[in-house]
């Protein structure tokens, strides 16, 4: 009997959280609680942290989970090496959902960078207008560099940074390739910094860039433990053992 923890807050996860509610698998979804009003799951959901490893282990006996699929974002780093931890404490299958690095293509004028640190010196001595796609949590140190002018695009409205400093949008993404072009285009941005996400939803503002020429500083990923990784949501559901409801209907 299957019971799944899907780790979310990615749209490879929202697309998951679909074909397993589809399927009629047993899964919880589960947030961070980083925003105020995430995307709504069809599936039973839980928000907030488990309280570290210890906490993650506790709920995963307690809840009996038989199977864990990390479908958090890259960055999610933390998550998933308690992930790894306790799976591997507990000897549970452990499956992370991923999608690939994005790589530059003809016309990309990318910088990569290993870390923040790195993004916030990469930017020029000459002032800057920059697009900072990056969040909430990591834009202080750019914003301290008062030579250059910041548009955020933030999630939850709260955050004010004076007209001479800046300028923030709020949008929650995925996003499509003709708003972050009109966006970038309107606030006259001269360089995009940016996190390695990969996947769809958020490749808009590296297309837009390569059109207008603009540099962009690519943050790296983090290091994460190994773990068993697949990039589509097929191949999870062929490791859970479900067929997708598709095939089903086929008579596959
Ligand atoms: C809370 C769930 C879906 C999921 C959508 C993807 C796409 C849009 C790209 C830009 C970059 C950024 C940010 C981003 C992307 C998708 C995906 C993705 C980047 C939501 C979500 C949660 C979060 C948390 C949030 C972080 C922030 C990062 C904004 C929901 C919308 C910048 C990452 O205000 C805060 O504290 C925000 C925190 C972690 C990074 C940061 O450090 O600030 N994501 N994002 C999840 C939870 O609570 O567990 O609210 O619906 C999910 C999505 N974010 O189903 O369609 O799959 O990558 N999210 C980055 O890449 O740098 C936006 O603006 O171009
Ligand atoms: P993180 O730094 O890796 O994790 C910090 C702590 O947040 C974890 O130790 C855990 O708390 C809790 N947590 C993280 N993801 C969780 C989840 N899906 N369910 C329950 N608890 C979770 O995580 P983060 O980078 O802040 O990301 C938080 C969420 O935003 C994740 O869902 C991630 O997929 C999504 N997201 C992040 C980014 C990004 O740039 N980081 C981008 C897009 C989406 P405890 O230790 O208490 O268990």
């Amino acid at each position: 009997m299957l019971r799944v923890l899907l780790l979310g807050g990615t749209t490879e996860a929202s697309r998951l959280a679909q074909a397993l509610a589809g399927a009629g698998v047993q899964a919880v979804f589960s947030y961070a609680g980083r925003t105020e009003a995430p995307l709504a799951q069809p599936l039973p959901t839980r928000v907030g942290g488990f309280g570290g490893v210890e906490g993650l282990r506790d709920h995963l006996r307690a809840e009996a989970i038989t199977h864990v699929i990390d479908a958090t974002h890259p960055f999610a780093a933390q998550m998933s090496r308690h992930a790894v931890q306790a799976c591997g404490e507990l000897a549970l299958p452990l499956l992370a959902l991923e999608r690939p690095a994005w790589q530059a293509q003809t016309g990309d004028r990318w910088q990569h960078v290993p870390d923040l640190a790195a993004a916030v010196a990469a930017l020029p001595a000459s002032p800057a207008r920059v697009f900072l796609a990056i969040g909430r949590q990591h834009v202080q140190p750019f914003l301290e560099d008062t030579r250059h002018w910041c548009l955020l695009r933030l999630v939850d409205p709260g955050f004010e940074l004076p007209e001479e400093r800046g300028a923030v949008v709020i949008d929650r993404g995925p996003f499509t390739l003709d708003n972050d072009l009109a966006l970038m285009q309107r606030h006259r941005i001269t360089h995009v910094v940016a996190k390695n996400a990969g996947g769809l939803g958020a490749a808009a503002k590296l297309t837009a860039a390569r059109h207008m020429g603009c540099p962009v500083i690519l943050i790296d990923r983090p290091d994460l433990p190994h773990r068993p990784t697949v990039d589509t949501v097929e191949q999870v559901l062929t490791w859970l053992g479900v067929a997708a409801v598709h095939e089903a209907e086929r008579g596959v």
